[in-house]
């Protein structure tokens, strides 16, 4: 192969000194074949997928019945985020936090230096301008991949505003998120994801995966934006944004805050019971939310994204009609199985039988010891592909918030839901947030770990700074929205889950409207108002009495455990913990403890 000794020419004719240096910097360095400007047309799309066909590194589905839809397969040690190789790396140890993996920036930039001297060699280097949100929108913000994955340049087509528009706006503002990445050998050895927040800047080398690679998401919209966020004033957050329309043509936004594996995008795109006449749900987003107030003191939301790379396993016309129907064209497939009419499989898709593993092995049910699919196998596709698309996630403006939600996978102590006393104690409740390990995560199953605010691998800087942050907001507008925890996960001593979730959520929901709308009373207890049972429709469910009663009630010992735990977990980040955060702990500790 012929090798270039000099970077190639940079085709660019960029406006912005700044880009253009930074461009030849990276190739000087990486020493690319070629450099490739992404101007994010359908053409490209379709030429890279044409390259990428003809080398192997896509495979075209079955073109009747999965039109325009194609299956990759990352290496088998490239499947995951990667969250003990992802550093942010700041002046002060301090400011990244104990929440975060932390190197000094110089020793950061070293390391990753070192691995993409001549990372490139032989390849093309794509330049990438996107924009995270409406590129009309002031609460956007734009940013530049430069990539030698092609893999990459079609997800972020899909997932971000991406090309000549974001461009422009890059020029006008010459202000941008550098995101540098490089699939290298793929030697998890040599793998690090970088962040370079006070520089606006990510590195990111050895893997081609989702949110190690499309540095538009996790790398920018989440750990560089919330840094960003706390600077300038608003808050970037690991949300789905959905609207509930009711029979009378009210709608009601809703952020909801979930770890990973909780199901955020069934919720974002759920599908309302038969019992529920009337009642629609808009999706705005499933992963990620910018909220900002407005002029007015009113809370704003946008999806800085502009698609979804949601979990494929489990996904099927019970669990989510919506995602069902719209990986049906235009999706990318990674590390699914297939069937013998060229079909993508998946576990629990109800249909079809697989022939070929997400390894591309021969595959047989019968004797097989392993999923088809890979447990964190993906689609991704564009929100427009979403039939409960709502088209406001294209509203410069947002849409206003008028409840955050804040819930985990918890098998007991959890009610179904609870609201918050007031904006502090929400932020306790989502600083106390924790989660239940599942069979997607590696490690044990079933082990609860404190994920706050479902930002614990996403946070870009100290979670008491964050929380000091989120409390500002109190000082700044009367006009906050309720916060409120749900737990969908409550099982009885059997194992058997209490609530039967997916679209019969919705009723939670409706409670949650009626609590925003003063339309119903609650119970006060010493961790926020819990439903009157009778005040969550439960119609032509089969639920009984005692479980709803158990859904809706708290026992005080355990509580008593769960505070003093969320005590501890809160002082383990030392003196920057704020007081206020502190005192809601104590006061909810000892309200429990005077309790009969
Ligand atoms: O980005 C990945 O590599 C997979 S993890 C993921 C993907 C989409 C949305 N959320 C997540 C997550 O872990 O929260
Ligand atoms: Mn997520």
């Amino acid at each position: 192969m012929h090798l270039r000794k000099t970077p190639p020419e940079n085709p660019t004719n960029t406006t912005l000194d700044a880009l253009k240096t930074w461009v030849d910097q990276v190739a000087e360095l990486t020493r690319p074949e070629d450099i490739h400007w992404c101007t994010g047309s359908d053409k490209e799309y379709r030429t890279l997928v044409s390259q990428m066909l003809a080398d192997g590194t896509l495979k075209t589905l079955n073109e009747t019945t999965y039109p325009n839809c194609y299956l990759h397969l990352s290496d088998p040690d490239d499947v995951a985020r990667v969250e003990h190789l992802t550093f942010v790396c700041t002046a002060d140890q301090q400011d990244a936090g104990p929440n975060n993996n932390w190197m000094p920036p110089a020793d950061g930039h070293a390391k990753m230096n070192a691995l993409f001297d001549g990372a490139m060699r032989g390849r093309t280097m794509y330049v990438i301008p996107y924009c995270m949100g409406p590129v009309d929108s002031p609460y956007s913000r734009c940013g530049i991949e430069i990539t030698d994955s092609p893999y990459v340049v079609i997800n972020m087509k899909i997932m971000t505003r991406m090309g000549e528009a974001a461009l422009a706006r890059i020029e006008r503002e010459g202000k941008f998120v550098r995101g540098l990445h490089s699939t290298g050998e793929l030697d998890p050895e040599r793998r690090f994801i970088m962040h370079f927040p006070d520089e606006l800047s990510i590195k990111s080398y050895g893997s081609g995966y989702g949110g190690n690679a499309l540095l538009g998401k996790k790398c920018h919209a989440l750990r560089i934006a919330s840094y960003q966020a706390r600077t300038e004033g608003w808050l970037a957050e690991h949300m789905l944004i959905l609207g509930v329309e009711s029979p009378e043509g009210e709608t009601t936004y809703i952020a909801c805050a979930f770890p990973s594996a909780c199901g955020k995008t069934n919720l974002a795109m759920m599908v309302p019971p038969a019992s529920q006449p009337g009642w629609k749900v808009w999706t705005l987003g499933d992963d990620i939310a910018w909220l900002h107030l407005d002029e007015d003191g009113q809370l704003r939301a946008i999806n800085p994204e502009s698609g979804y790379f949601g979990v494929v396993p489990g996904t099927n016309e019970k669990t989510n009609k919506n995602a069902y129907d719209m990986i049906q064209h235009d999706a990318i497939f990674t590390n699914v199985g297939q069937t013998a009419d060229g079909e993508p499989w998946w576990e629990q898709k109800k249909t079809g039988t697989p022939v070929i593993d997400w390894q591309g092995r021969d595959y047989d049910p019968a004797t097989a010891k392993a999923p088809a699919a890979h447990p964190n196998s993906r689609f991704t596709v564009s929100a427009k592909n979403n039939p409960s698309y709502s088209t406001l996630a294209d509203a410069p403006e947002g849409v206003p918030i008028s409840a955050i939600v804040f819930g985990g996978r918890r098998k007991e102590i959890a009610p179904l839901v609870y609201e918050a006393k007031d904006w502090k104690h929400g932020v306790l409740v989502g600083a106390g947030v924790a989660s239940e390990t599942t069979a997607a995560m590696v490690g044990n199953v079933g082990v609860v770990r404190r994920d706050p605010m479902a930002m614990k691998p996403f946070c870009g800087y100290n979670f008491a700074d964050y929380w000091s942050h989120w409390l500002s907001f109190d000082e700044r507008t009367d006009k906050l929205p309720k916060i409120f925890h749900v737990n969908w996960f409550r099982q009885d001593a059997d194992g058997k889950f209490l609530w039967p979730g997916f679209g019969e959520n919705l009723r939670v929901l409706r409670w949650i409207i009626d609590r925003c709308e003063g339309r119903i009373d609650a119970r006060r207890t010493p961790i926020g108002y819990l439903p009157n049972a009778e005040d969550i429709d439960t119609s032509e469910l089969d639920i009984s009495d005692e479980t709803m009663h158990a859904l809706t009630t708290i026992n005080r010992e355990t509580w008593l455990e769960e505070i003093a735990s969320i005590g501890e977990y809160l002082e383990s980040y030392g003196d920057r913990l704020p007081a206020d955060l502190k005192q809601e702990q104590q006061k909810v500790a000892e309200d429990l403890a005077k309790a009969s």
